[in-house]
C-alpha cells in the first residue's frame, strides 16, 4: 500500500455472513447487574452487556479461512501437522526459529520468567503489563519501567509513547550491574500506556545497547501488527513498506518472543514462546511439558494452531490493519470531537479515557476509573474496563498501592466485530454519562483478591 493509499478512507475488506443476536437490557436491569457485579465490569454476564468493549482478546471474529482451518485440525497428541504448519508461520512472518504453543500469552510468561529470571533479578519493560509483571514477580524478580516519560502524560502527543528511555537503562545498569538483568521486555503497542507505538529508530538503539551489555530482548508481541501500522504511517523511511515486512524487521531485532495470539492473530485462544537460541528453545521444551503439554501443542489443539497460522497472515495485511486501526481512530476522533479526555494519539487497539480529569471530585484512592466504567455499563450496556489504580496492584515490597500516573477506562475494540454504528453508540453514551459526571460516585474494595485483583474484585460505593 502506498501512502497515497493509506490516506484513502478505510472500510472493511470483508463482508458479514453470520451475525450474533445480542440482547437488549433496561436501566433498571443494568443497575441491578452491575450492583449484583460488585461495580466490577468483569463480573458481569456476557448476556447482559450490549456493546462489549471490555478487551480484544479472544474476541475477534474469525475469517471464513480460519473456520475452514478448524476444519483441517490434526488433533495427535504428538507431532501435529498444525505445530509443524504454526512453526513455519512463525518463522515466515515473525523471523523466529524456534516456537513453543502455549494455551494463551501468560503460559508462555510463565515459562519464560522461570528460564530467565533468578531472584534479586530486575526486568525493565516499557511500562508494565498486569499478567507479565506477575510472572517476573513470581519468579523472584523486579519490574522496572523504563519507557519514556511522555508514556505517563495523557495529553504527551509523541508519535511513539511506546519508546524506552535508554537513559533510565543506563542508570538501571549504573545501580545494579548489567549481570542482575536477564532481558528487557519489549512491547509492540504499549498496552497500558493507551496502545501506543515503539519507533524502529528506537527498536534499533536498543538492540545496539542490548549488545553492548550482553542482555537480550524479549518481545511482547501481542499486538505488533498494529505497532507496525503506525511506524509505516509515522516513521521516516517505512511509508511505502508493506505491514508485514515491518512486522519481519520489528521481530528480527529481538531475541525472543511471548504472543498472545487472541490479539493480534484473530483466535479465541492460544499463543507461543518464540526464539531463535537452541539452548533457550531446549529448555521452554523441558518446561511447556510440566506446565502447558507436549511441545507440538502446549496447551492448543490443532484446530486452534491451524486457525492461529491463519490468522497471524491475516493480521499483517496492509488492509486489515487500516481498517483496524481506522475504526479505533474513528471512535477516538468522535470522542475528542466532543471535548472528551482522552490518551492522545489516539492507540492501535483501544480507545481510553482520561478518568483523572473526567471524574476530578473522586480521589484515585476511590478508584475513580472502576467508578466511570461501572457507570458506563449502566448507561447504555457498553461494558469496557478499568485500567489505573486497580489494574496496578499492589507494590509486592511495600505492600502498598501502586498510584500510576495514568488512571483510564479502556475502550477496546474486538477485531472485525463491530459496526460504525455501534461506535456512534458508545459516543453517544460516553458523553452522556460524562454530561452527569458530579452524580458518579467513587469505590472501595469489599473483596481484594491476592493476584491480579482487577479481575475478580469486588467494590461498594462511598457517600463521602
Ligand atoms: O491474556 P493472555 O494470557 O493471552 O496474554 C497476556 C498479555 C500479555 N501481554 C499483553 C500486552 C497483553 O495485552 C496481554 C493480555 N491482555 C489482555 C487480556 C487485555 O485485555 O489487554
Amino acid at each position: 500500500m502506498t501512502q497515497h493509499e493509506a490516506k484513502q478512507v478505510w472500510a472493511e475488506p470483508y463482508k458479514i455472513k453470520m451475525v450474533e443476536l445480542l440482547k437488549m437490557t433496561t436501566r433498571d436491569e443494568r443497575e441491578q447487574a452491575i450492583r449484583q457485579a460488585g461495580y466490577n465490569t468483569f463480573l458481569l454476564k456476557s448476556q447482559d452487556v450490549y456493546i462489549d468493549l471490555l478487551t480484544d482478546s479472544g474476541v475477534g471474529a474469525m475469517s471464513d479461512r480460519q473456520w475452514a482451518g478448524l476444519m483441517m485440525g490434526d488433533e495427535s497428541y504428538a507431532g501435529s501437522s498444525n505445530f509443524y504448519h504454526l512453526r513455519d508461520t512463525v518463522e515466515k512472518y515473525y523471523s523466529y526459529k524456534y516456537t513453543v504453543p502455549t494455551h494463551q500469552g501468560r503460559g508462555a510468561e510463565n515459562i519464560l520468567s522461570q528460564i530467565l529470571v533468578k531472584p534479586g533479578d530486575f526486568v525493565p519493560g516499557n511500562m508494565y503489563f498486569t499478567t507479565t509483571r506477575l510472572h517476573q514477580e513470581l519468579a523472584g524478580g523486579t519490574f522496572v519501567d523504563i519507557i519514556i516519560d511522555e508514556a505517563h502524560d495523557p495529553a504527551s502527543t509523541h508519535p511513539f509513547k511506546g519508546n524506552v528511555d535508554l537513559d533510565k537503562l543506563d542508570e538501571l545498569v549504573k545501580r545494579v550491574g548489567s549481570e542482575k538483568i536477564p532481558y528487557i521486555c519489549v512491547a509492540t503497542c504499549v498496552n497500558m500506556a493507551g496502545g501506543q507505538p515503539i519507533s524502529m529508530a528506537n527498536m534499533k538503539a536498543l538492540r545496539k545497547w542490548c549488545d553492548q551489555h550482553a542482555i537480550l530482548i524479549i518481545h511482547d508481541m501481542t499486538r505488533v501488527a498494529e505497532n507496525a501500522y503506525f511506524i509505516q504511517q509515522r516513521e521516516q523511511g517505512y511509508g511505502d513498506m508493506p505491514i508485514a515486512d515491518i512486522v519481519y524487521e520489528l521481530c528480527s531485532l529481538t531475541d525472543g518472543a511471548t504472543m498472545s495470539s487472541k490479539k493480534d492473530a484473530m483466535v479465541n485462544i492460544g499463543g507461543f514462546l518464540a526464539m531463535n537460541d537452541k539452548k533457550f528453545y531446549e529448555d521452554a521444551c523441558n518446561l511447556v511439558v510440566v506446565y502447558e503439554g507436549l511441545h507440538t501443542y502446549g496447551g492448543m489443539a490443532g484446530r486452534d494452531m491451524e486457525a492461529l497460522s491463519i490468522g497471524i497472515a491475516e493480521s499483517v495485511c496492509d488492509n486489515h490493519i487500516k481498517a483496524r486501526v481506522g475504526q479505533v481512530e474513528y471512535l477516538g476522533n468522535a470522542l475528542k470531537d466532543r471535548g472528551v479526555s482522552i490518551v492522545q494519539p489516539i492507540g492501535g487497539h483501544a480507545v481510553f479515557l482520561d478518568a483523572k480529569a473526567i471524574l476530578p471530585h473522586i480521589r484515585q484512592d476511590q478508584f475513580p476509573a472502576q467508578a466511570l466504567a461501572a457507570a458506563l455499563y449502566v448507561d447504555a450496556g457498553v461494558r469496557v474496563m478499568e485500567r489505573g489504580a486497580v489494574s496496578a496492584g499492589r507494590n509486592k515490597q511495600t505492600g502498598k498501592n501502586y498510584r500510576p500516573k495514568l488512571e483510564l477506562v479502556r475502550l477496546t475494540l474486538p477485531r472485525r466485530v463491530y459496526t460504525q454504528a455501534h461506535m456512534d453508540v458508545v459516543v453517544e453514551s460516553v458523553c452522556r454519562v460524562i454530561a452527569n459526571a458530579d452524580s458518579i460516585k467513587g469505590l472501595r474494595f469489599t473483596y481484594e483478591p491476592e493476584y491480579l485483583r482487577f479481575f475478580r474484585g469486588r467494590f461498594e460505593q462511598v457517600d463521602d
